[in-house]
């Protein structure tokens, strides 16, 4: 085992400061909250972020401001966390209800399995998480330093062993769970802490007084099922079945998708697989990699803030030999097994115990109501008289489970009516592309993202429709920028903003997620987009090899072969986070 003794980064930066004085996330926000104005100083604002919310600008009327000269409009997104994207009835149509009083009439599922509430104002704040945690939900640490949203594996099927992956991802997330008692006393309760009153350092016994360095996600999976995207994760848990039970878990860590344009120490990362565990040891080890991320991740740059550069910079033999120090035992070596791409299963399935699912395609997971579309009343319609248990999948859509029988025709005719597409009025490609939330609530957006990739997809199934590929899974993704919220850089086609209406393209990933797509040219003007894929569409539609994916060709062929099918003109760059695979 190794020697964990080395000295941790000891420069810290800002954001460490304020963690380490705000008595375990009390900081000033209570004052601040009530002071009168529409916004919170920068502390607060890093501090709230624990709490489950980020101030924000609605950063199109920051256009208006311009012009007009009037204060800008601040506004508050608020994020669940809901374990494995697992809700009941009762709380999917409460979220509906703060959604329509409190925030911009839509929810947001996330790429997490989480939802999302945008445009909440500070004064409705309060009402809005205290709405949230009595549907028995929370929002601490949706955001901040901490374990994010546990994800697992989405799909109801009654076999026994997707039941045990969401228990192991509610008891990680239970565990896992900050334990200040500040949440309560801001959101729930009201009372406030003092000096002397019992806040101490035993309240938060794993994270310590400054929480990690930075954020920290895992997810567990079926091996034949990896619609949680196991490689991007920080901590992945993969299932060894054997039986039809459990028996352990393989665990990978190292995954993350961020990068900053022009510093190529940072870089998007696959995770690494480091060990097997029992399945009973699912907790603890999840425990043991926290703590080592706790006490070993930087503390002093917070762009190199994450577990996957400490992979990267120590290797998989060092990483496992630290870890030993902290579970406690030896580690035996990951088992063979083989992990498989997503089950693609929209729409009406059986569940395996006489009752049936049905999932609804979610366009970048934003549930509204818009002109004709109005998929968020018919989501209501349907849950208010189906009562069904949901499911948020790690693909931003929204699963209908336990069924009758008959509701299909109720279902779909419902959608219909409501002017929603049915999954099978969908194009595959549709289903299957991402985008990220971006302007106008992201404050970190370059570009364009949710609002741009529906004009995209549109123009993509018509020349996939033309060249016959419209029944290959196509994956693809799209952020506001670089830094990988939709998962871009594992995907077929990633697209990700650079500069205004310019985008990055990248090529050659796949559904699977186990490997990084490359830079294919750089500052592409959204409207050039498809019109430089068609070319690689119409060679790859030629020469594919059977069974080979679009991002398999591209992979095969390479980025100087596929950059020479491309027309002239179009800006190449050398940096590729693929370098970083
Ligand atoms: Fe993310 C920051 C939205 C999943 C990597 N992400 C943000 C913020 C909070 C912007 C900010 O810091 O000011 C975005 C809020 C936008 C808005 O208006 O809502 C934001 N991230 C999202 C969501 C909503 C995207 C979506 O389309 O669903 C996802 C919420 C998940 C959840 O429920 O918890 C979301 N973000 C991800 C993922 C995907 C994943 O976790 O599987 C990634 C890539 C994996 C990873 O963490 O590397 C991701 N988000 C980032 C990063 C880059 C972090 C890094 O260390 O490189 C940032 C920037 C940051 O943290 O400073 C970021
Ligand atoms: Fe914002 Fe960038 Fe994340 Fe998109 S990828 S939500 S633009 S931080």
């Amino acid at each position: 085992m190794a020697d964990v003794s080395e000295n941790p980064t000891p420069k810290r930066s800002g954001v460490e400061i304020v963690k380490e004085n705000s008595r375990y996330l009390r900081g000033n926000i209570v004052a601040e909250l009530n002071d009168g104005t529409d916004h919170v100083s920068k502390d607060s604002y890093q501090l709230l972020k624990f709490h489950g919310t980020y101030q924000q600008e609605d950063r199109d009327a920051r256009k208006n401001r311009d012009k007009t000269g009037l204060a800008k409009h601040t506004i508050f997104m608020v994020r669940c966390k809901i374990p494995g994207g697992k809700l009941t009835a009762e709380q999917y149509l409460a979220l509906d209800q703060l959604a329509e009083h409190h925030a911009n009439k839509t929810l947001r599922l996330t790429t997490r399995q989480g939802i999302q509430f945008h445009g909440v104002l500070k004064k409705d704040l309060h009402a809005t998480i205290r709405g949230i945690n009595e549907t028995m939900l929370t929002t601490l640490g949706a955001c901040g330093d901490v374990e994010r949203n546990v994800m697992c594996t989405a799909a109801p099927i009654r076999d026994g062993l997707r039941e045990q992956v969401q228990a192991a991802a509610d008891a990680i997330a239970t565990h896992l769970a900050p334990r200040t008692r500040a949440y309560h006393e801001i959101w729930l309760n009201g009372k406030q802490w003092h000096e002397g009153n019992g806040a101490s350092d035993d309240e938060e016994p794993i994270y310590g007084k400054t929480y990690l360095p930075r954020k920290f996600k895992t997810g567990i999976v079926l091996p034949d099922d990896n619609d949680v995207d196991i490689y991007a994760q920080d901590l992945g848990f993969v299932a060894i079945v054997e039986d039809r039970q459990i028996v352990g878990y393989n665990v990978l860590v190292g995954g993350g998708m961020g990068m900053t344009n022009g510093n190529p120490n940072t870089f998007p990362f696959l995770a690494r697989p480091i060990c097997y565990i029992p399945a009973g040891d699912i907790v603890r080890m999840a425990e043991a990699v926290v703590k080592l991320f706790r006490d070993h991740g930087n503390r002093a740059d917070r762009k190199r803030a994450r577990i996957k550069y400490v992979v990267a910079d120590w290797g998989v033999p060092k990483f496992k030999s630290v870890l030993e120090t902290y579970f406690g035992e030896r580690l035996d070596d990951p088992r063979p097994v083989e992990i498989r791409p997503m089950q693609l299963r929209f729409g009406w399935h059986a569940q395996g115990d006489g009752r049936y699912f049905y999932w609804v395609s979610v366009e970048n997971g934003r549930i509204k109501d818009e002109g004709d579309f109005r998929l968020r009343s018919a989501l209501r319609t349907l849950v208010q008289r189906f009562r069904p248990n949901l499911r948020i999948t790690p693909t931003q859509d929204l699963i209908l489970c336990d069924l009758p029988p008959d509701a299909r025709s109720d279902i779909e005719t419902t959608l219909r009516s409501h002017g929603v597409r049915t999954p099978q009025e969908l194009t595959l490609v549709q289903k299957l592309s991402m985008a990220c939330p971006a302007i106008p609530t992201c404050g970190l957006a370059i570009s364009e993202s949710e609002r741009a990739l529906p004009g995209i997809i549109d123009q993509l199934e018509a020349e996939l429709q033309r060249l016959g590929l419209n029944q290959e899974e196509i994956v693809v993704r799209m952020t506001g920028c670089p830094n990988g919220c939709a998962r871009p850089y594992q995907s077929d086609i990633g697209i990700v903003g650079r500069s205004g209406d310019k985008y990055t393209l990248y090529v050659g990933g796949r559904l699977l997620g186990d490997r990084l797509n490359f830079l294919l040219c750089d500052l592409v003007p959204s409207h050039r987009i498809v019109p430089i894929l068609v070319p690689l569409l119409e060679a790859y539609r030629q020469q594919r090899q059977s069974g080979e994916g679009f991002g398999d060709w591209c992979t095969r062929l390479g980025p100087e072969r596929l950059r020479a099918l491309l027309p002239e003109g179009v800006a190449n760059a050398p940096h590729s986070p693929a370098a970083a695979s």
